[in-house]
This record gives structure tokens, sequence and C-alpha cells, in this order.
């Protein structure tokens, strides 16, 4: 049976988020790597996990772990600013390990994979969607032989030519997959930033559902438009797994729309208090996919914050990137949670297609009016496999197409814009992106809570910290 590794690339903090904010980004668990893992072992395949962003391993030690340990399967998992460090780490492991088989999978390519099987020479072949089946399928046809016409949901390089399978369906019943390899991964170097966790930074993330039926034009669907869930049992079981092998006290549960489905979601919560399962957690979710009875059950299930993705202060760009909500549904749904005892968290964008300066002050003064616990704004970015990329792309305003610099915090990393509205610049999009956070945080009410919120001594280095951030930027 071959022998597998899975990695996540060496894409740093300060790639990410520019080197004045990496100290407050977060080093989250590769979930994807450890469902592939699980699977794996579950079939019998050997299998490690290399994240190499949590154990600080650059390019040139992963491939040398490659080539150490003589694996015949490597899986890479990559977001499309991960571009170039994935091209380089597998020019590095196969210029070591020649006769290694390369797969990669994960957002990027699952939207592009004959463009990166073309952009990136060196790998043998891409994962298209959810990974599961296809690893173990993969796995098993090398360990046979090496025939992978019959590996369904894989796009191969054959030669000269490429070669797409045919496609692998999403998994409807989600508990069929074997629980996430978290054994595997370095669980102390994880860290969630300090606007989503309370005391400790050790805040694992448990993914609950999967796919979304709604249609944001930015949004990249990598999980398709039906909702599933993994059965409230399943999900009780990995808590209590959490709970006796981690001793966790927080956790976050992670689905593209947490509260879309009320049943399941009023019975997830009833479960957990009836298990007595005394966690703090957070999730995700849209201002029109919650109401009262939602909010009160979640609170006191241990729910204490949700992020809720507002977008836009403006009702036409609201229109135009079709999120499907207004501004009064939000402020109503900002007043529900906030009356349900839940701190919230908002996310909002900047230079949205057409978007004019008057409106772009428009979404931060809505912001501060909002006054969410924490505020994140971030530059629009057309991802490909998005509706946003694929029109932006037909019309030709898609500025370039060096996906390492497709980074949402592009005014923090400097990185170079893909897309920026018609009449606005580079330069502005950028300065108006660190002009929103001074602007939300840097409000004698916003200071007096963090003041009043201090319990430790690291605390207040951590808020004077991101207060000298704000004030450098200036
Ligand atoms: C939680 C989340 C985050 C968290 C944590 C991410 C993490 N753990 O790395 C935070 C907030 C930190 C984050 C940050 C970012 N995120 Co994010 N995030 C998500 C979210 C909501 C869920 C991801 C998740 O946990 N999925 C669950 C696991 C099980 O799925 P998975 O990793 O995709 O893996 C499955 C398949 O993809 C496949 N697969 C994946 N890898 C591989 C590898 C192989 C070899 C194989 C065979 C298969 C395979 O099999 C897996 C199992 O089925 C997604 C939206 C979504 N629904 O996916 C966006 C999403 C992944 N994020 C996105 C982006 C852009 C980012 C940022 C780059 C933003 C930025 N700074 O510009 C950063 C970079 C993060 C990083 N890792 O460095 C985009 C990616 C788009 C793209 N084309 O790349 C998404 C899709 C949202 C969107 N806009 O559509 N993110
Ligand atoms: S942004 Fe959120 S709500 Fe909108 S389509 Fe994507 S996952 Fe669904």
């Amino acid at each position: 049976m071959v022998k597998v590794l899975l990695v996540n690339p060496p894409y740093s903090l300060e790639q990410r988020y520019g080197g004045r904010m990496k100290s407050f980004g977060a080093v989250t668990e590769p979930m994807g790597l450890a469902y592939l893992a699980g699977s794996l072992q579950a079939s019998g395949f050997p299998v490690e996990i290399l994240d190499a962003p949590a154990v600080g391993a650059r390019a040139d030690a992963v491939a040398e772990r490659v080539s150490g340990s003589a694996f015949a399967l490597v899986g890479i998992t990559f977001l499309t600013p991960m571009f170039s460090i994935v091209a380089d780490l597998i020019r590095r492991i196969k210029a070591l390990c020649p006769t290694t088989h390369v797969v990669v999978g994960g957002p990027h390519p699952t939207a592009l994979p004959e463009r990166t099987l073309q952009e990136i020479p060196w790998i043998d072949s891409v994962c298209v969607g959810e990974g599961e089946g296809t690893i173990v399928d993969l796995a098993s046809a090398l360990s046979e032989g090496g025939d992978l016409s019959g590996v369904k949901g894989l796009v191969l390089r054959t030669g000269e030519a490429i070669t797409k399978n045919p496609p692998r369906p999403f998994e409807k019943n989600l508990d069929v997959l074997p629980k996430p390899a978290r054994h595997l991964l370095p669980l102390d170097s994880y860290r969630l930033t300090a606007s989503r966790t309370k005391g400790s930074a050790f805040c694992p993330t448990l993914i609950v559902a999967r796919g979304c039926p709604f249609n944001c034009q930015f949004c990249s669907h990598p999980f398709g438009r039906t909702f599933r869930h993994h059965s409230v049992e399943r999900i009780v079981e990995e808590l209590k797994d959490l709970k006796e092998s981690y001793g966790l006290s927080q956790v976050n549960l992670e689905a593209d729309t947490l509260t879309l489905n009320r049943k399941f979601l009023l019975e997830l919560c009833r479960a957990m208090i009836q298990e007595g399962l005394n966690l703090a957690w957070t999730c995700e979710s849209r201002v029109d996919t919650v109401d009262e009875e939602m909010l009160a059950a979640m609170r006191k299930a241990g729910c204490w914050q949700i992020s809720y993705g507002v977008e836009s202060g403006c009702e036409r760009l609201l229109g135009i990137i079709q999120k499907g909500v207004t501004r009064e549904q939000v402020r109503r749904t900002f007043a529900m949670t906030r009356k349900a005892g839940i701190t919230m968290r908002g996310f909002f964008m900047l230079g949205l297609p057409s978007e004019t300066p008057a409106e772009s002050r428009e979404t931060i003064e809505f912001a501060r009016r909002l006054d969410p616990l924490w505020a994140q704004f971030t530059v629009t970015v057309p991802y490909p496999g998005t509706p946003l990329f694929a029109s932006l792309d037909a019309e030709g305003k898609i500025r370039h197409y060096d996906w390492s610099q497709y980074n949402t915090w592009g005014g923090w990393a400097d990185t170079r814009l893909p897309y920026v509205p018609e009449g606005r610049s580079e330069e502005e999009l950028k300065h108006l992106q660190k002009k929103a956070l001074r602007l939300f945080y840097m409000r004698p009410a916003v200071a007096l809570r963090f003041v009043k919120s201090l319990t430790t001594l690291s605390d207040l280095k951590k808020y004077a910290r991101g207060l000298m951030v704000l004030l450098k930027t200036r």
C-alpha cells in the first residue's frame, strides 16, 4: 500500500496579512487534510500530515521530508494566493523524487483544474471538489499498478495531454466520512484570532455542514449549493471526543451557514444542552437565517459570538452582489442578536464592482452604526470559481492573473489588486482598507469597551499592539 503525505503549504501569516498585521492572524487546522487523512487511515493506508505554517517548515524542509521517507503519493491543498508557493514546493519535491505522484486539491485547483495543470507543469493530477473518496481511490489505484482512469473526480496529466475523468458527486450523507484525523495534526500550534476566542487562543474547529444555496457573487461554493450536515449524534460524539482528548472548553462550529436549517439547528442546541457539554462556541451566519427563538437556543447552548457577512452598507451594491438581504434586515438581526446576549463580528467588503467613494464611506459608516464587537474590512477579490470572476473576466476587467496577489488583505499585505472598480485607484483602495479599521476602532466607545473587557496583562498588551498598528498606518 502506498505511503501518503498530505501537505498544507508554507504560506506564512506575513504573506497573508503583511508585516504589521501578521501577529493578529490565526493559525488554524487544515480540516480538509484531516478529513482526507481520516479516510485514508480508515482504508488502511499509512498517512502523515505536514502542516508547514503550523510547524514553521519551509519548502526545502517539506521536499526533504518527502524524499527522506519515500512517500509514493503527496497531496497538497491550496487556496488561490498560495499559488507560487505551491508551484515552488512541487518543483522541489519533483526534483528530489521524480516518481512520487503529486496530487493537488482545494478551492483553487477545483475552480481551475486544467489551467492549474498547465501553469504548474510538475503536478500529476488535480482533485476536483470533495476529496475523501478521490484520495482513497487514487491511493488504491497507485498501489495496484497505477491505472488512474477509473478514479472519479480526478483531472490527470497523461504525457502531453490532460484527461478529465468523470466527476465525483458530493457526498450526500456526511456521516459516512470517517472522523477527521486530528491526532495527526500539531494541535498545540493552533491559535484562533483574539476576536474569536475567550481567554485561551486554543479553539479547535469542528465542521458541522457543507454547501450553501445562496448566490453571493463573490463566493466560490466549493461544496456546492446543497446544504448537507452531519447528524446531531455525530457532532455531539465529535465534541465529546474533543473534550476528552484535548480538554477543550471552546470550539468554532464551521459551516457556510450554520443556521440555514432551523430544525437541525434547534435539535443541535437541544442536544448540546442535554449532554451538558458546557462549551463556549462561535459560528458564522447570514442575517436572514436566524430568529429570536434560534438565537435564544444558541445562547443557551453556549454560543457567545456570531460572525455575520454584511458585505456592504449600500443597498445598490447589496443588489449587485446578490447578497439577498437589505440594510433593514441587517439592522434588525444585529439588534436581535445583541438582545439575545450574543456578540458579533461583521464582515464588510470594499471596492465592489462600480462602488463609488461615497458608497465606500457608506459601508464604513454602516459598520460604525451597527457597532459589532469586531469588524473586518476586506478588499474585493474576484476569486476563480466565483460568478464575480466569470463576469469581470468576460468584460476584460481583471487586471492580472498573478494568483499569488489575490489577497483580500491587499492593503495590509501590499499585494497587487486583481480588480479595481472603474474610476477608483489601487492606491486609494489600499489606503481605504486601513482607514476603515481606524475609523471603526479608534472611537471612544470602542476604546471604553476594550478597557472594560481587560482581564489580563496579555489582553492589555494585545490591545496596545493593535492601537499602535492603527496609529502607525495613519
Ligand atoms: C474557515 C475558512 C477560513 C478560515 C480557516 C481556513 C483554513 N483552515 O485554512 C480563515 C478565516 C483563517 C480563512 C482564511 C482565508 N480564506 Co477562507 N474559508 C474558510 C471556509 C469558510 C471553510 C474552509 C473549511 O474549513 N473547509 C472544510 C474542509 C473540510 O474543506 P477543504 O479544506 O476545502 O477540503 C476539502 C476539499 O476542498 C478537498 N481538498 C482540499 N485540499 C485537498 C488536497 C488534496 C490532495 C485532495 C485530494 C483534496 C483536497 O477535499 C477536502 C475534503 O473534502 C471556506 C469556504 C468553504 N466553504 O470552503 C473559505 C475559503 C476557503 N477561503 C477563501 C479564502 C480566499 C481565504 C483567504 C485566502 C483570504 C485572504 N486572506 O485573502 C485566507 C487564507 C487562509 C489560509 N489558510 O492561509 C476562499 C478560497 C477561494 C480560492 N479560490 O482560493 C473560500 C473558498 C471562500 C470563498 N471566498 O469562496 N478561511
Ligand atoms: S458567502 Fe456565505 S451565504 Fe453567500 S453564497 Fe457563500 S457561503 Fe453562502
